[in-house]
């Protein structure tokens, strides 16, 4: 049950990036070996984004997930829901020695996935230091501690490691391809900044959840914007309203959301954004990587959830 409610349902990017990525590297079709194996480091990514995602609903007091009710929500879950994220992310530790123990690459691909995990985990206790420093001074919030948050919580995990775990099972090493980590993290940005879009823009039934970040105080990246066009008397009113959890509040931010223009300054932001990574994969040297990079671009160019 832990596993069917948490792991499916969801998008897949980061499992099919490492069989996609994998496939490019090899140039050519994989044999059935190569293409289980692939699978198999693909599942453990979405194992672990599974972890992040259960864990991050408690933290963020999320109502829905995926188009379902929080996992720690359900009746009789509750904050069991941490030893169950817990479950699914040292579960991946014995997929890996299950399935590659013998292989060269095993000592890098574990140590990959624990900074990796690290990172996160150092992203997401970012995540909410930041929020509570905010709490007390909004100028906290800058573009500058925003994306330290994001390339921690976000880019690592969802665009490097996929990329980097398939370099590993091909036998290479994602620190020998010159410029292609900053891309993915750059990604990475433009993604979270998509779903801070979608968290108050979006539409719950397409994306899958409700959005928390103005309830929750969170350092958005609409807030960051905003905070950054707001005159001393629009200031006050989010400092009046941001962080509170009743409507009236949430509405008066998102209407001042919409008299800043923020959607407008999103989609500028967005194509600019889009621009620009196009850019850095085209001055790419190496093909397959291009191809790689492109798909990844391609996935979350637009996307609404
Ligand atoms: C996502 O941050 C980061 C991780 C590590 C899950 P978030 O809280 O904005 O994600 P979501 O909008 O999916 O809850
Ligand atoms: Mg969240
Ligand atoms: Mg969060
Ligand atoms: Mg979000």
């Amino acid at each position: 049950m832990i596993l069917d409610y948490n792991v499916p349902r969801g998008k897949l990017n980061r499992g099919l990036a490492v069989i996609e990525t994998y496939k490019a590297l090899k140039g050519d079709e994989l044999s059935e070996e190569e293409f289980f194996l692939a699978s198999v480091l693909g599942w453990c990514l979405e194992w672990l984004q599974a972890c992040l995602l259960v864990l991050d609903d408690i933290m963020d007091n999320s109502q829905t997930r995926r188009g379902c009710i929080c996992w720690y929500r359900r009746p009789k879950v509750g904050l069991n829901a941490i030893n169950h994220g817990i479950l699914l992310k040292t579960h991946t530790h014995r997929i890996f020695k299950r399935y590659f123990r013998e292989k060269p690459y095993y000592l890098e691909l574990t140590e990959l996935c624990d900074e990796v995990g690290y990172q996160t985990s150092l992203g997401q206790m970012l995540d909410l230091v930041i929020t509570h420093e905010g709490k007390n001074d909004l100028s906290k919030y800058t573009m500058q501690a925003y994306r330290r948050i994001v390339i921690y919580k976000t880019s690592y995990y969802s665009f490097y490691l996929p990329v980097a775990c398939a370099l590993l099972l091909s036998g290479e090493e994602l620190e020998n391809y010159n410029g292609i980590k900053e891309i993915l993290i750059e990604m990475g940005v433009y993604f979270q900044v998509q779903d801070d879009y979608l968290d108050c823009f979006g539409d719950p039934e397409v994306a899958g959840k409700v959005g928390t970040d103005i309830e929750d105080y969170k350092c958005s990246w609409l807030i960051v914007q905003a905070l950054e066009l707001a005159d001393d008397y629009k200031k006050q009113i989010l400092c009046e309203n941001y962080g509170r959890s009743d409507p009236t509040s949430v509405s008066k931010v998102k209407k001042l959301y919409q008299e800043l223009d923020i959607p407008g300054i999103f989609s500028k932001h967005e194509a600019e954004s889009h621009e620009k990574l196009l850019a850095a994969i085209e001055a790419q040297s190496n093909a397959a990587m291009q191809e790689i990079l492109m798909a990844l671009l391609m996935k979350i160019y637009l996307s609404k959830k």
